[in-house]
């Protein structure tokens, strides 16, 4: 959020549009909070770009947030800015996990915990879908207006995800709340491209350097900055046009492009790099058997599954995105891409290997990336180092992994993982996925990445 939406936000604030501001509520860790009180709301926004081999670093202090809540010290505080007559627009950042849904058929998990505990106490909720229900419920009693609930995350059709876990847990708690919100609220589907890595206590230092006083959490981004929404707002808005943002009659096709290319060809680069001991995104890049890779990945496979888009040169756009990636004044840790792969494979990945086998295509490429998923999943490089595999999925994962190995990865065993359904859904009754998969698996385990992705 702090990397764009509340860049964007800035733009029309500098405009002279004062009507707006932004109250952050982080729904677990007090950090951001902590770090960003003591300095009124007030953060950098550091952009690094490499212009032929130079790295270019430019600072703009943000001003729109105005305060930040943390959720489970001040849930009342929280409930109370939503249900807010000045209330207009809910804004969701919250990571692919934070819906609490099946990553391969999007609906929300009546048996997750968080969604468990909100539905046995709806007034003191723990989720964000929970909070959101809530604070619907407290304005539809209070007679305040509706508003719009946008979801900024990394998942298909966003805002149809967010609107359909409000109503599942809303129908279960009160129907006629479900109804309330379906007819008055509205929730815009969108598109946010620009690469955030997480912030680092050397950021932490440069940035104040170059301020001349200190910053206790500024945010580190590429220059690149695009964001596609449409634009159905029953409450009004900032001019984020003047930004950067595009406002569209339909994102969804901005959407498939992003996730296929931008976060399906991240996820292959990350796990790939993981295991080949590359740390940064631009290390992994610089290797020729990789770039050849995703070059390959891109123009082949994703790119014919794509739509045609007003404006949009899909070979412009690769020689793009490939130099964001290259881009060595980001450092961009490929561990941290690597994580919640379960959440982010399906639409990443999966959709485009299911429309592909649909035609009865090849998916050589995008198996590979799928492959280094579960090779990710035991945990080790390939020079024997550990790392943390994060995922809220990974006890049952990392189980099937444990299995697969210690049955010599038999055809049964790889089965097994082919057949975790929250992920693959029904793809492991194709054997054309299946065979791809092994195929690449194979290769990846015994002759190692580079290798591995020469052989292709
Ligand atoms: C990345 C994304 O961490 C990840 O999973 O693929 O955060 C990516 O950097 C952004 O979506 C780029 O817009």
């Amino acid at each position: 959020m702090r990397g764009h939406l509340a860049v964007a936000t800035e733009a029309a604030l500098a405009q002279g549009d004062l009507r707006w501001g932004i109250v952050g509520v982080s729904l677990r860790s007090p950090d951001t909070r902590d770090a960003l009180q003591p300095q009124d709301g007030l953060y950098t926004v550091v952009t690094r770009s490499d212009v032929q081999g130079r790295s270019h670093e430019s600072l703009q202090v943000i001003g729109a947030v105005k305060e930040v809540l943390v959720a489970p010290q001040q849930p009342g505080k929280v409930l109370e800015r939503m249900s807010a007559p000045e209330a207009r627009i809910i804004s969701l950042t919250i990571t692919e996990k934070g819906y609490c849904h099946d990553p391969a058929s999007g609906q929300l998990r009546l048996d997750h915990p968080d969604i468990v505990h909100d539905l046995a106490h709806p007034e003191a909720p723990r989720s964000a879908i929970g909070y959101i229900v809530r604070a619907l419920a407290l304005r539809r009693t209070l007679g305040r207006t509706p508003l719009t609930l946008m979801c900024l995350d990394n998942l298909p059709s966003n805002g149809r995800v967010l609107a359909n876990a409000v109503r599942d847990l809303a129908t279960v708690i009160d129907p006629t709340l479900a109804d309330w919100i379906a007819t008055h609220c509205s929730f815009p589907c969108s598109m946010v491209d620009r690469i955030v890595p997480r912030t680092t206590d050397a950021d932490r230092q440069s940035t104040s350097q170059a301020l001349g006083c200190e910053d206790a959490w500024p945010v580190v981004c590429e220059s690149f900055f695009d964001w596609a929404i449409e634009d159905h707002f029953v409450a009004g808005r900032p001019d984020w046009s003047l930004g950067g943002a595009r406002f569209v009659d339909d994102a969804e096709p901005w959407e498939r492009l992003k996730l296929r290319m931008v976060n399906g060809v991240h996820s292959s680069i990350a796990y790939l790099g993981v295991l080949a001991g590359w740390a940064f995104v631009d290390v992994a890049v610089r290797n020729p058997a990789l770039r050849r890779h995703i070059e390959a990945l891109m123009q082949d496979e994703i790119e014919p599954t794509l739509p045609a888009l007003p404006g949009l040169d899909l070979a412009t756009y690769r020689a793009q995105l490939l130099a964001r990636f290259a881009n060595t004044a980001l450092h961009h840790r490929t561990l941290q891409i690597a994580m919640d792969g379960s959440q982010k494979l399906p639409q990443r990945l999966l959709s485009t290997v299911r429309e592909r086998l649909q035609s009865g295509l090849p998916i050589r490429r995008l198996a590979v990336g799928v492959a280094a998923w579960l090779h990710y999943l035991g945990g080790m490089d390939e020079q024997g180092a550990p790392f943390a595999v994060e995922d809220p999925l990974r006890q049952p994962l990392m189980a099937l992994h444990q299995a697969a190995v210690a049955d010599q990865w038999s055809d049964a065993s790889v089965a097994g993982l082919l057949g975790f359904a929250p992920v693959f859904g029904d793809l492991s009754t194709q054997a054309a996925f299946v065979a791809s998969v092994k195929a690449a698996l194979h290769s990846l385990r015994v002759h190692g990445v580079v290798a591995a992705l020469e052989a292709h």
